[in-house]
This record gives structure tokens, sequence and C-alpha cells, in this order.
């Protein structure tokens, strides 16, 4: 009788996984007397089917976790202290209120800075949320640029703002060539898809400098060194035009510029890219044959091919490669970049854009450490972070962190938990994790939108990020404006273009008793978009030549926010070219000589960013703060594993434990990003190592484009 009851007041409900991740699961959350108390992938959406990542099976753990922020607080203690005391809402808001107004009074509203990434994806509390808020403030437009800027600006010069191969259609590939992604951990719902590709004879071959859970699962590893991508792709194209390996129709009529291109290719030798990036000349040829001549082939490319010099430009030879092939011709054949192009996202009713005042100053989030540790006009003298823990994820962690403690900076954390950047808060306030929320949302790595249905009451006082910034606009007098009152409800209401034609029999009633549903596109077996052409790009064509790099009209994504095109005038390369790391023998070799080794951030396989590093479950999985350092390297050291080691450069130092193995290529060290620096050994964390410089295409970071030096620090205890 009594199971018969909690059954009755047992509840299913359907909901998102909130995470910065491609896969974007369905997830099903059942919920008993108000307490969710099972969370699993939904079965009926094929792309999650049922299953979810070692990340997100615990959310739980993360909703329930006694360590989250529940109540406003104040700091008490010295800045960075991490001491706090409990204060109330109305107390809180009315605090950073007059002290913005302060700030407003004697800098300007300038001197106010919003910092603010992807803590969560959803439509109505992500990238976005703040932005009308800090729009009207006049705040500082605070650049957004951490993750494929630079890989969207050569895409959409190559190809434009197209979905790319549909992921599900892998299937009917027949080469898949992966690029800097290593799926297993980061896209992990795209495998099965590979895989059964591969059972059915596909060769699938992964490019990248360090043997990955995914390198280990494909057909072939090719080691790349770190930042040299462009080297290869551009060799590719040489041996693909050079031995007639081209989809001539296909070139005629769908793409400009092909005979600038074949002149191009010309000095790109398959020689002369061995020397550049240490793969075998035979590797290289064998590579060209096999991918022009199995059709269809697919490329997808990963975040790191646009973290270097040339980043942009590696993507962009990447992304001409289908083309020249006559890859578009089936289901299957293309690239894959970010499907989120096909989301008809009402980006601007999210951000409201039109209320930034011309000429407001742009400041990159990747550069706060500068931004705070030197002059600026006017000083910036408040920080309002929420979504982002950026002690960790952006780079120069040591100026981040003496700018963080300056005594005249008045800094506003919105978290889940006290992070790295929360304890230097002023204030610290509670937000909601996905189950205490309603949200929508696109993906970046399949074709289906996702509603996200609240399963439960919020915890303690948290408020959803769109609660929050209510009450600020309130207090700040904003409420004679709509845009600022708007319900949760009105918001998600505004989320999409429900007209556009991929939204046909698509609605919100819909998406909440279904909790999913694909872009109204042809299915898989179907879905060939630039078979005949239709790239959307100005000429219509895949364009070998840029006509937005001659024009200087760059398609950026508008949810990126600041300036991230280039400069009228400044010149860009119509061509895909070759731009080697800046950090690297053949840029800089007294610099190698100092710092000979490669380092790598790539993403851990228990945490998202820095997400999930302090929780327990999550830590037992990814261990402590490790380098991988190959055999040779670590031996010419003196290093053997588990080891205390030191990794230095000009910017900084960490100390980590040494893992020997030679999944990391001779040259190269790995260390998995995401830990706190509580967990890691002497305090700094990777971020300490990595540069501000950008790269060529969309402000985008070069985590990859960074060298350092190893030495032993000492024996475990
Ligand atoms: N488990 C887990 N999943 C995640 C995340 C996470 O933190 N953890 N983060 C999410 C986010 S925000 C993103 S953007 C995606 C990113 O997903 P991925 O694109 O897969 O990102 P990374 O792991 O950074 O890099 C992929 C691979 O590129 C390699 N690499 C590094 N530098 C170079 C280079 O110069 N050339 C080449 N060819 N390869 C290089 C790395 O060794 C790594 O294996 O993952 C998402 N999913
Ligand atoms: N060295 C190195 N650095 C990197 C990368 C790398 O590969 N190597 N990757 C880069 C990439 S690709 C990315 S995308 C960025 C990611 O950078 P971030 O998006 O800053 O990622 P996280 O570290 O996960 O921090 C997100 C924070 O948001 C909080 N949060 C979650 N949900 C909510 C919410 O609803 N409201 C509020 N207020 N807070 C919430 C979480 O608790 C978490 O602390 O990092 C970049 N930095
Ligand atoms: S993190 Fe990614 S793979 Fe894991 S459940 Fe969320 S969307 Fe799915
Ligand atoms: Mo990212």
């Amino acid at each position: 009788m009594t199971e018969l009851i909690d059954r009755v007041s047992e509840q299913t409900v359907l909901a998102a996984c909130p995470q910065d991740c491609p896969d974007t699961c369905a997830i099903q959350v059942t919920v008993q007397d108000g307490i969710a108390t099972a969370l699993t992938g939904s079965k009926e959406q094929p792309y999650t089917n049922g299953g979810l990542c070692v990340k997100i099976d615990n959310y739980l753990d993360r909703v329930y976790n006694p360590d989250r922020v529940l109540y406003p607080m104040r700091r008490v203690g010295p800045k960075g202290s991490g001491r706090f005391e409990r204060i109330s809402w109305d107390d809180a808001i009315e605090e950073i209120a007059s002290r913005l107004k302060d700030v407003i009074a004697e800098h300007g509203a300038e001197a106010i800075m919003p910092v603010s990434y992807l803590g969560t994806q959803g439509i109505i509390n992500g990238l976005n949320v703040g932005d009308p808020f800090f729009n009207r403030l006049g705040a500082t437009v605070s650049e957004r640029t951490y993750c494929d800027a630079g890989s969207c600006t050569a895409y959409a010069m190559t190809i434009g703002d197209s979905a790319g191969v549909d992921p599900e259609s892998f299937v009917h590939s027949r080469f898949i060539l992966i690029w800097a992604s290593n799926i297993m951990s980061t896209n992990l719902h795209l495998w099965p898809y590979i895989a059964e590709a591969k059972k059915r004879g596909a060769k699938v071959v992964v490019v990248d400098p360090f043997r990955t859970r995914t390198a280990k699962q494909a057909s072939q590893h090719i080691a790349i060194k770190p930042g040299t991508d462009g080297a290869l792709a551009m060799a590719m194209m040489h041996v693909i035009i050079n031995e007639g390996l081209t989809d001539d129709d296909y070139i005629e009529k769908y793409t400009l510029g092909f005979e600038e291109l074949k002149e191009r290719v010309q000095q790109y030798t398959p020689e002369w890219a061995s020397a550049e990036t240490g793969i075998p000349v035979e590797v290289i040829l064998t590579l060209a044959r096999e991918y022009a001549t199995s059709q269809p082939s697919v490329i997808r490319i990963g975040v790191a091919v646009e973290r270097h010099a040339g980043g942009g430009q590696a993507v962009r030879a990447l992304s001409c490669l289908p083309a020249l092939v006559g890859a578009w011709r089936n289901p299957g054949g293309g690239i894959l970049q970010l499907p989120l192009w096909a989301f008809p996202v009402n980006w601007g009713a999210m951000m409201h854009p039109e209320l930034i005042a011309p000429g407001t100053r742009v400041i990159n989030q990747y550069r706060l450490g500068e931004a705070l540790t030197t002059q600026t006009e006017p000083p910036l003298k408040a920080l309002v972070v929420y979504n982002s823990n950026p002690v960790i994820v952006a780079p120069d962690q040591d100026r981040m962190l003496q700018g963080l403690v300056r005594e005249d900076l008045f800094t506003v954390v919105s978290e889940q938990f006290m992070t790295d950047t929360a304890q230097y808060a002023d204030i610290v306030l509670p937000a909601t994790t996905q189950l205490e929320q309603e949200d929508i949302m696109f993906s970046w790595g399949h074709l289906y939108i996702t509603y996200n249905n609240r399963s439960i009451e919020p915890r303690g006082e948290a408020v959803p990020n769109t609660e929050l910034f209510r009450r600020l606009a309130k207090a700040m007098g904003f409420d004679d404006d709509p845009i600022f009152t708007r319900s949760d409800e009105e918001i998600i209401a505004e989320a999409f273009d429900w007209s556009a034609p991929q939204m046909e029999g698509i609605t919100l009633e819909r998406l909440k008793a279904e909790g999913f549903a694909r872009l109204n596109l042809p299915g898989p077996d179907d879905y060939a978009p630039h078979r005949e052409g239709n790239f959307r790009t100005p000429s219509g064509k895949t364009e070998f030549f840029s006509s937005a790099a001659a024009g200087g009209n760059f398609v950026v994504p508008l949810f990126r926010q600041g300036s991230n095109d280039h400069q009228p005038g400044e010149y860009v390369d119509p061509l895909p070219t070759y731009i080697p790391p800046r950090e690297s023998a053949s840029a800089n070799p007294e610099l190698a000589a100092k710092y000979p080794l490669n380092l790598i951030t790539p993403k851990a396989h228990a945490f998202i960013n820095s997400s999930f590093a302090n929780i327990a479950i999550h830590q037992k999985v990814q261990k402590p703060a490790t380098l991988i350092i190959n055999t040779a390297d670590a031996a010419a050291r003196g290093i053997e594993s588990g080891d205390q080691i030191r990794a230095f450069n000009d910017r900084g130092s960490v100390v980590l434990f040494a893992k020997v193995d030679d999944a990391a290529a001779v040259g190269v060290t790995v260390g998995h990003v995401g830990h706190w620096r509580a967990d890691s050994l002497g305090g700094s964390t990777l971020a300490a190592l990595s540069p501000i410089a950008w790269a060529d295409l969309g402000h985008a970071p070069t985590f990859s484009d960074t060298l350092i030096q190893v030495e032993f620090a000492g024996k475990a205890d």
C-alpha cells in the first residue's frame, strides 16, 4: 500500500542537460514529494539514447551538495580569505545597486564590467542573460571569445552559417577525420554513429598531439605537433590538387577561387609539411589520398584547431577540403563544426544589443587579468561575474589574482559553489541549478531543441540568473522598460523565431510535453545541405578565395558580443595560408631554447571546464592535477611517474604530479583543464602558464600555442 502511494506522488519531469557540451542530452528526472530522487538520459531522444556521461550521471550530487551556495553573502575577512556572512537578498541588492551607482558617479559606467560565460548554456539563463542589463547600464562590453570564435569566423568565411553535416548522418561516412576533438570525453553521444560507420567499413582517423581515449578507438592516430594543423591541411590540398583527386564538376559549379587556391598550395609540399608537423611524408600522402577518394568523407573539428597563432587560417583550410573532393554530395559527407548555426535563436531579443551606446569600451574577458592590473581609462572598479569561473578558465592567472585582490575593486559573483573566483567576491549570490529553473536549449552538437521543465523548487534562496537580473534592474530603476520585467515564460516565448521554416510543427506546448524536437530539416539519411552548393556565403559558393576577407566583412555570431571581427582595413589573407605557432622553434628560437616543451590543456574527462572539479566523485575519476610527459622528455629531466614537477615559463609556475606516458608525443606535455587552486600543489593551475595573445581570427585564445619548461620538484610523499 505504501509503495502504491509513493508511486502516485512520484513524477517524471522532462529536463535538459545545461552543460556547455555539444550533446545537450534530454534528461528525465524522477521527483518524489518535491525531491529529485533519480536522473537518467531520455530513451526517446535518439541522440541521447538513454545514456548520460560521467559528468552528469551524478548531477543530483551537485544539486543537493552540502557545499552549495544557498544564501547571499557578504565578505567579512580580507579579500580572498573566503570569510563571508549571510545577508538578506534585499540587503545584497541594495548594497550592489548603491556600490554600482557610486562607481558610475565617480568613474562612469564603463568602470563596471560583466564577466560571464557558459556555466549553463540555456538560452534564457546562459551566455546572454545579463546583456540587456549591462547594455542599458553602459558598462564595458565584455567580449566573449573563449570558445570557437575564430573557428566560427573562418568557417563562415568559407562555407557560411551552415549547420554542416548532421552528426546522425555520420553512419553513412566512409572516412571520418576527427581533427582536434576528443569525442569519447567531450562529445560522447557522437561516438555510436562513428562506431557504426566503422563497423560498416569506414576508416576513422584522429589528428591530435595526444593519444586520447578517442585516438585509441580510431583506425589510425596521427600525432601532430601542436599548432601546426594548417600545415597538414595545406599539404593535403597540395596532394589532392596535384594528383588530380579533386571533384572538378563540384569545384566548377559550387566554389570560388580554385585557380588561386591551386597556385597558393604549391609551396606547401608534403615534405615541407612533414618537417613542420612532425608527421612522416608517407602518412601525409596516404591521408590526403584516402580522404579524397573514400566518399563520403567527413571532418569533425574540435575547439583546439583555432588555439594558436594561425588557428583561424587552419580552420579555413579544413573548411575548404570538402568542396575540393565533392564530399558534400552525399549525406555523411562534408564538415561538422557547430550545428548551432541551424537554430533560429532570437539573439537580439535575448541580448538587446541596440541598448549599447555607440563607442562603448570593449574588453575581452581573456585579457581580464591585464585589464585589472594595468592603467585603463576608466579603471575597472566593479565586476559582476556569473556563469563563469575566470580564475581557472582565463589565462594570466597571476595577474588575475593580483587584480581580484585589489581593495578598490567591487566584485559580485553569482554562483552555485564557492569557486576560486567567488572566494574573491565582496558579495556572493546563490544561483539555482538546472533542476531548479526553467529553460530552453539549442545545441552545438545536434539538430534538436530541448526543453527544460523545472523539476524542484529552488534550494535555499537560490535564484535563476533571469531573476537575479530582474532584481538588479529594478534596483537600478530599469523597470520602466518591459525588457527588464519579462517573466521566464515571456523570455522563453521570445527565444526562437517560431516562424522560421525549420521550426515548422514545433511549438512550446509540444516541447514542454515531449521534451525535445528535431528541427524541421530532412532526416539524417537524406540530409546533404550542400549537394548543390547553396552555401550561405556572399557568392553562394564555398569560397576558397574569401570575399569577406577581401571586403573586410566578417560574419561573427552576435551572441559572442564585442568587436571580435577585424578592424576595417586590417589585412586578412583571402586565401587559406599557414601561420606557424608564435611559441615555436621556427618563430621564436630563443624562447624555444628556454622553454622547449609544448603545453596543451585539453578538457578533463570528468569535469566540464572547472565545473564539477570540487565534487568528490568527479575528483576520484579525474585524479589530482597531473602533467603527462613523454618517456624521453621525462628521462632527460630525471622525472618518474608520481613525482612532483614544476612546469613554468615567463608567465607563471605550476606544481603538478608527473605521469610519464608516451600517449603524449615527444616534446608535448598535456595537462587537463579544470582543477581548482585548492587541489593544485602550490596553488596555481595551468591558467598561470597560458598566453593572452589571440589567434589570427575572431580573437580566439591560443591555449595550444604555449611553451614551457619542466623540472623535478620532489618525490611524492
Ligand atoms: N569531459 C568534458 N567534456 C567537455 C568539456 C569538458 O571540460 N570536459 N568542455 C566542453 C567544451 S566548453 C568544449 S569547447 C568542448 C571541446 O571539445 P574538444 O574540441 O574535444 O576539446 P579539447 O579537449 O580541448 O581538445 C580536443 C583535442 O585537441 C587536442 N589538441 C590540443 N591542441 C591541439 C593542436 O594544436 N592541434 C590538434 N590537432 N589537436 C590539438 C587535444 O589533445 C584534445 O584531445 O568540450 C565540451 N565537453
Ligand atoms: N587552459 C584552458 N582554458 C580554457 C579552456 C581550455 O581548454 N584550456 N577552455 C575554454 C573554453 S572552450 C571554455 S567554453 C571556457 C569555459 O569557461 P566557463 O564557462 O567559465 O566554465 P566553468 O569553469 O565551467 O565555469 C562556469 C561556472 O558557472 C557556474 N554556473 C553554472 N550554472 C550556473 C547558473 O545557472 N548561474 C550562475 N550564476 N552560475 C552558474 C558553475 O558553477 C561554474 O563555476 O573555458 C576556456 N578556458
Ligand atoms: S555533459 Fe554532455 S554528454 Fe554529459 S549529459 Fe550533459 S549534454 Fe550529455
Ligand atoms: Mo568551450
